[in-house]
């Protein structure tokens, strides 16, 4: 996965077709596609093979469980193609660890939640999970583009830990204030999916993503 586009794709639909097309018409526009639970109870987990031939995919499994059952699943998931996997922190150390040998360390740490209960319980603990997953050597974390200043104050902990961003579009963040506040990627799902036009609205992003990109040089 490169950083390049900066936009990672959250498809979340369950129609193994409308899951194609999506990608056919956005793909140029992305560093990766995301696939969630819906997309592989919907189609299967094959999707997950057919869409890596396109892009790279992360799976978001969020992961959670003791660290045998968490190997299983990165295995698994990475015997299907996937390029990295999305686990909880909250199980504890040697949960994470097993998933981040399993994979290669090519493991998204959830830190912070970008919907409202996010800051129930995870904004709380954000920066322990952050820590863990600098600790532990994992690829990155997923912080709130929803909350711009926890992505800045998250980075400080991470160093150059990559972060993915969700939250922009339908949970209100935007792409520029969380690129703009250290997030390396950010995951964008029903403002592109849901569009009329999803190729149109993903290079809508882009050129946003792209303006801003220009401006920070
Ligand atoms: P949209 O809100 O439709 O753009 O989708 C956001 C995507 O990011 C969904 O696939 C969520 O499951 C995922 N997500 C969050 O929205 N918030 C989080 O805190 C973490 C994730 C995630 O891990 O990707």
């Amino acid at each position: 996965m490169k950083r390049q586009h900066r936009m990672i794709l959250a498809l979340d639909v369950t129609d193994r077709n409308e899951a194609l097309a999506v990608v056919r018409d956005t793909t140029r526009y992305l560093d990766a596609v995301k696939i969630n639970w819906p997309l592989v109870l919907g189609a299967g987990p094959g999707i997950i093979t057919e869409i890596s031939k396109t892009a790279p995919v992360i799976c978001d499994f969020k992961i959670a469980d003791i660290p045998n059952t968490n190997r299983l699943i990165v295995e698994e998931a990475m015997r299907l193609g996937a390029n990295a996997v999305i686990a909880h922190g909250f199980p504890g150390v040697d949960s994470l660890r097993a998933c981040i040998d399993a994979g290669g360390g090519r493991i998204f740490v959830v830190a912070e939640m970008s919907h409202p209960g996010g800051e129930e319980l995870t904004a709380p603990n954000a920066e322990r999970m952050a820590q863990m997953a600098k600790d532990c050597g994992a690829l990155g974390i997923v912080a709130p583009a929803t909350r711009p200043e926890r992505i800045s104050r998250l980075r400080t902990v991470i160093g150059d830990l990559w972060i993915i961003s969700p939250g922009v579009g339908a949970q209100g963040g935007n792409a520029s204030d969380a690129l703009r506040a250290g997030a390396d990627f950010v995951i964008v799902g029903r403002a592109i999916y849901r569009a009329e036009d999803p190729g149109e609205a993903a290079r809508k992003i882009a050129v946003e993503i792209s303006d801003y990109l220009d401006e920070s040089k």
